[in-house]
């Protein structure tokens, strides 16, 4: 593949995913080496037991492409995706799970749209997960879809131009991250770009979204964005006013 004229800044949550964070962060450089003029990998260790940050805390030392952000606690997935966002510093921004279900590979559907789009969104073709957690996520997209009335079936991977970061303000702090920032930009009138992207079966340990009191957390914040969509677009009384244009 040919090199983007672009610069990209790839942040990788990782909360104890030891034995998959090094092969996700040295696959990112791989990919940013060979598909895009400049790029780094901003690593965010989200309060890690298992030795996580000190592995990234070396690839750190070895490649200065490489930086890492502590949390001193866990403080959650999407904490940990704005705290990636707000440590990048190239023109461009996209994420990677550091459990290596996404592999960095996938970015090169990507980057062919860059930079005459400022946001590539991306669906989901399979997800290698097994049934519990699709079940999870069928019922997360009609809960979305009840709730802020936009078919919300886009997944976290995606890229979008840094800058527009700082004429939204983002306020969830679970996954719901991933949708939040779709929409806003949407809602500012960005026209995405689509892809449709693989997730493979986790390798090690297991998915951690699914306990109780993080659906809550997350059903609240839904209710929240909603709260702030209606308030915010005069003439609307649902829904984010967001047009999704899925492929
Ligand atoms: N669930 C969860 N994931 C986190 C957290 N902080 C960072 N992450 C990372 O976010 C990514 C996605 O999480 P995962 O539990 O695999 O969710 P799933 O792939 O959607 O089932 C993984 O790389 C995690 O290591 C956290 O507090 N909770
Ligand atoms: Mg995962």
């Amino acid at each position: 593949m040919e090199r983007r004229p672009i610069s990209l800044s790839v942040v990788i949550m990782a909360f104890n995913e030891r034995p998959a964070v090094e092969g996700q962060v040295r696959d990112a450089l791989a990919f940013l080496e060979r598909c895009v003029q400049r790029g780094e990998v901003v690593a965010v260790d989200d309060g890690s037991s298992d030795g996580t940050g000190e592995v990234l805390d070396a690839l750190a030392r070895e490649d200065p492409r490489v930086r890492v952000v502590h949390h001193p606690r866990n403080l959650g997935m999407g904490v940990a995706i704005r705290s990636g966002y707000s440590a990048a510093t190239l023109d461009f921004v996209t994420q990677l799970p550091g459990d290596g279900q996404v592999r960095p590979d996938t970015l090169e559907r990507f980057v062919p749209f860059l930079p005459d789009h400022d946001l590539v969104l991306s669906t989901y073709a399979r997800r290698g997960d097994g049934w519990v957690r699709f079940a999870v996520t069928r019922a997360y997209w009609a809960t979305a879809w009840l709730i802020l009335g936009n078919r919300c079936e886009f997944t976290g991977t995606m890229v979008f131009r840094r800058a527009l970061l700082d004429r939204i303000r983002i306020v969830s702090d679970t996954f719901m991250v991933n949708v939040e920032v779709p929409l806003k930009l949407m809602r500012l009138g960005v026209r995405p770009a689509w892809v449709t992207i693989e997730a493979a079966a986790r390798a090690h340990g297991r998915s951690k979204v699914l306990s109780a009191r993080e659906i809550v957390r997350v059903v609240r914040e839904m209710l929240a964005l909603r709260r702030e969509f209606v308030l915010t677009s005069p003439g609307s009384d649902r829904g984010s006013g967001a047009t999704v244009n899925r492929p």
